[in-house]
């Protein structure tokens, strides 16, 4: 369907200004202001909204951050601090009671808290005392495998390969990490497609495609900074598709605050110039649906050579998408027929394509298999290690790709861990360690747990509320090494401790001077980055500085001197280097303006698969059919979000002002169902192990969406989730497929 730009909101624009300088006056305006010109600046440090990367430093202008990098800037360089006042004041049961904004807005945290089971109070303690509550408990594990360490993208190379070290010098791989329940589905899928789990497309690639296909995705608001790239495809004439349920304004229409003469003649510039209302879930039917077409039609304008030269198992691949039926096919693609022919078409009349995709497509039980028939569509005209083509998942938090490169894996690669043991002169453990799922499901089945969560937001971020919530109070031990108040610290096990760390674009100085990180962007590109504010309080430990105590007070000095190798970051980043080869001169890298990139075999078309070959993939897309009026609910994203940080309770580009607790439906199914727009429902979800999930008072909201589906926040609407249901291989909760009915209030 050819888009019409006119009839949705623009994103960008003054509106985006606005908002954004709003939220700066809200949080301190000059620190803001001036902490802004040193984001994502060869000298500066990473923006820590997402992971799309920079442009090379020439084509960087002095503004490389979008409203909602400044959202996340002013949120770190606030004012408002979470001191001992707030916790002298109330009970954790109090603040439990506070809604998901008024939790997360109370600013960053000022000092090191203790949880007082008696007053049930969290109270000032030192770091000291600190380290040795936690050392004492990893000392007396009954086995090692009963410490967790969970991870969120945020941490650096530096404090995750540290992070790592500790946990299998103390003996486990319990490495769960927000991946778990993010963009696993891709590295997955990617892996057994291509033998990489990282995207094969540079910044570059966008300006030389033909075609951008964008699946489930709503770059507008959370990879605002590649909407510069979809905007230039456009003006160059190249297509941009998108498939999604939700006609996303970010995917429709766009004006760029920092482009003068746009914002001067208010005029939006379109960005997709298709799309696509596909029901959720239904992505890897409608790519095998335009597979038969381009087989049964165009068979002879497929890449014959690539796929001979490249690839394994056309053949089989091929008479398995033949030998299926058209009906079945355009019923669970939920398109119409003649909407795959255009796809099909336009995806054949381009000799360059770049697929993208983001949570749509991963959260899902059949995420792998999803992200596996995108990868058959690319490789079926040699779309990978071509100019202007390749495979983009697109990342989320700022380093979770880098995390998982240094070690942050709960199912190591037995090279890693050899390497691992050379270096440091011990055996690490080969057994495999819990992802987020098996995690929450051993805290709760065999309790006694030690949980330490290096960022992030467990509590909020993690399905199954109740299930989590118990899971967590059932550990001896909760440690949360954070920025800024969250649910997970309210959650509290029978000890509890809060340790706030520096944040991004803090001054880091340890005993040989100001130091500075690494990251890894979406693009598999390393670079530093160095802070240069003043702390947001004096007690603050940057996150090596944590590990290392963690790890001085459990383990001494004996493998390992943590203490030493914080003392400069770049004997960690010699250690990285050590194990890690493609981290060939990392030091020396780091000071090129825009880092290096690491190796990446398929962009190369160096297949890094068991059989040396790109391989196509056999799937069988589910059965999505629900029950009468069942709907199908996808959990996202509002504008002013960032995961389950809520800056405010606006979704700008949707329209929706001071609420959150609300439900997208179609106009003709809120008929059908006989409700109105704007009552309230409460919402159960249906699961086999029936159990009672439900949220209740959500206002209905009629909306562009496509008919049989709805759409809510997280986390409000995270405890319709079920823990048990999610991808088999990637074990990616199924946030985006939740079959639920409504009840009138
Ligand atoms: N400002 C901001 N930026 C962020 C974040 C943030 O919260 N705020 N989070 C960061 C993180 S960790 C991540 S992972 C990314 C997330 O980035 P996104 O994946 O864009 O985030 P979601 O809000 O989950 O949106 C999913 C999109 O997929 C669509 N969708 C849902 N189900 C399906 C489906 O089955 N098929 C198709 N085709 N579409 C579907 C939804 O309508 C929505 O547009 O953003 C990162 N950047
Ligand atoms: N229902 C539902 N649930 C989801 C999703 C969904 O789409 N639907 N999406 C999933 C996805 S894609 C992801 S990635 C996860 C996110 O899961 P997490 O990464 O666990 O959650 P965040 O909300 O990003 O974490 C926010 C917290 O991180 C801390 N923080 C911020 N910056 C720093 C820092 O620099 N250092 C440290 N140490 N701490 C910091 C702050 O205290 C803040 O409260 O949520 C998942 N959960
Ligand atoms: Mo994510």
């Amino acid at each position: 369907m050819i888009v019409d730009i006119k009839t949705v909101k623009t994103a960008g624009g003054w509106g985006a200004l606005k908002s954004s300088g709003h939220f700066m006056i809200k949080e301190g305006f000059f620190k803001t202001f001036k902490t802004l010109l040193s984001a994502n600046q060869v000298d500066g440090f990473d923006c820590p909204g997402c992971a799309w990367p920079d442009p090379k430093e020439k084509d960087r202008s002095m503004n490389e951050y979008c409203e909602n990098g400044v959202k996340a800037i002013s949120f770190e360089t606030t004012d408002k601090r979470a001191s001992k006042e707030l916790f002298s004041k109330y009970t954790v049961k109090e603040l439990n009671e506070f809604d998901v904004h008024k939790i997360t807005n109370q600013g960053r945290l000022s000092e090191p808290f203790y949880y007082n089971k008696i007053t049930d109070k969290y109270e000032s303690i030192s770091w000291e005392k600190s380290f040795s509550i936690i050392g004492r408990h990893l000392k007396n594990l009954n086995k090692a495998d009963d410490a967790i360490f969970y991870t969120s993208g945020r941490t650096s190379n530096e404090a995750a390969f540290l992070y790592q070290l500790m946990g299998r010098i103390i003996g486990t791989n319990n490495f769960p990490d927000c991946s778990n329940m993010c963009h696993e589905s891709s590295g997955v899928g990617m892996t057994e497609s291509i033998g990489i789990g990282k995207g094969t497309v540079d910044l570059e690639d966008f300006d030389k495609s033909e075609l951008i296909m964008i699946f489930g995705q709503n770059p507008g608001t959370n990879h605002p900074r590649m909407l510069s790239e979809l905007k230039k495809a456009n003006e160059r004439g190249a297509k941009v598709i998108s498939i999604n349920p939700l006609k996303e304004a970010g995917l429709v229409s766009f004006i760029h605050p920092q482009d003068i003469s746009q914002m001067i003649t208010n005029k939006a510039q379109a960005i997709s110039t298709h799309y696509y209302p596909i029901k959720m879930g239904s992505d890897m039917a409608l790519i095998q649906a335009i597979v038969k077409y381009i087989l049964e039609n165009f068979e002879n304008d497929i890449d014959k050579d690539f796929i001979q030269e490249h690839t394994f198992g056309f053949e089989e691949y091929k008479n398995e998408i033949l030998s299926k039926d058209w009906d079945t096919l355009i019923k669970q693609s939920s398109l119409q027929k003649d909407e795959i022919i255009e796809i099909a078409k336009l995806y054949m009349s381009s000799s360059k394509t770049i697929c993208c995709w983001a949570m749509g497509l991963t959260q899902h039980a059949h995420g792998v298999a999803t992200i596996e028939e995108v990868m058959n569509l690319l490789l079926l005209k040699g779309n990978i290690g071509k100019e202007g083509a390749g495979a983009c998942p697109v990342r989320g938090h700022s380093n979770v790709q880098g995390d998982r490169t240094v070690g942050i894996a709960e199912a190591p690669k037995e090279d890693f861990l050899k390497k691992i043991d050379k270096v440091f002169n011990f055996t690490s453990p080969r057994s495999h360690g819990y992802d987020v799922v098996h995690a929450i499901q051993a805290m709760h089945e065999e309790k006694n747990k030690v949980f330490i969560g290096l960022g992030g937001n467990f509590a909020a971020a993690a399905p199954d509320t109740k299930y989590t919530y118990e899971a967590l109070r059932a550990c001896t031990l909760t440690v949360h090494i954070s920025t800024h108040l969250n649910k997970s610290h309210l959650i509290c096990g029978k000890e509890a401790l809060i340790l706030p760390c520096l944040g991004r674009t803090e001054l880091d100085i340890q005993q040989s001077g100001v130091q500075e990180v690494t990251v890894e962007d979406s693009m598999s590109m390393v670079h530093s980055s160095k802070g240069k504010n003043i702390p947001a309080t004096r007690d603050l430990k940057s996150e090596p500085a944590i590990i290392a105590g963690i790890a001085d007070a459990t383990l001494g000095n004996k493998k390992v001197d943590f203490i030493d190798l914080i003392s400069d970051y770049s004997k960690i980043r010699e250690k990285i280097e050590e194990v890690l080869p493609t981290f060939k001169n990392y030091n020396e890298n780091i000071k090129k303006p825009g880092g290096f990139e690491l190796y990446n075999g398929p962009k190369n078309r160096v297949w890094l698969t068991p059989n040396k070959k790109a391989n196509f993939l056999i799937n069988e897309a589910p059965d999505l059919e629900l029950k009468e009026n069942h709907l199908i609910l996808m959990t996202i994203r509002s504008h002013d979000q960032f995961n389950t940080t809520v800056y405010e309770k606006d979704d700008r580009y949707r329209g929706i002002k001071n609420q959150r607790e609300i439900i997208f439906l179609n106009p003709k199914d809120i008929k059908k169902l006989n409700f109105k727009n704007g009552d309230l429902v409460n919402i159960t979800s249906h699961y086999s192990d029936e159990v009672n999930r439900e949220v209740k008072n959500f206002k209905i909201i009629s909306y562009d969406i496509k008919e049989g589906c709805a759409g809510a926040y997280f986390p409000e609407a995270t405890p319709l989730v079920s823990l048990n249901h999610h991808d088999s291989k990637s074990f990616t909760p199924s946030y985006k497929f939740i079959d639920i009915t409504l009840t009138k209030v």
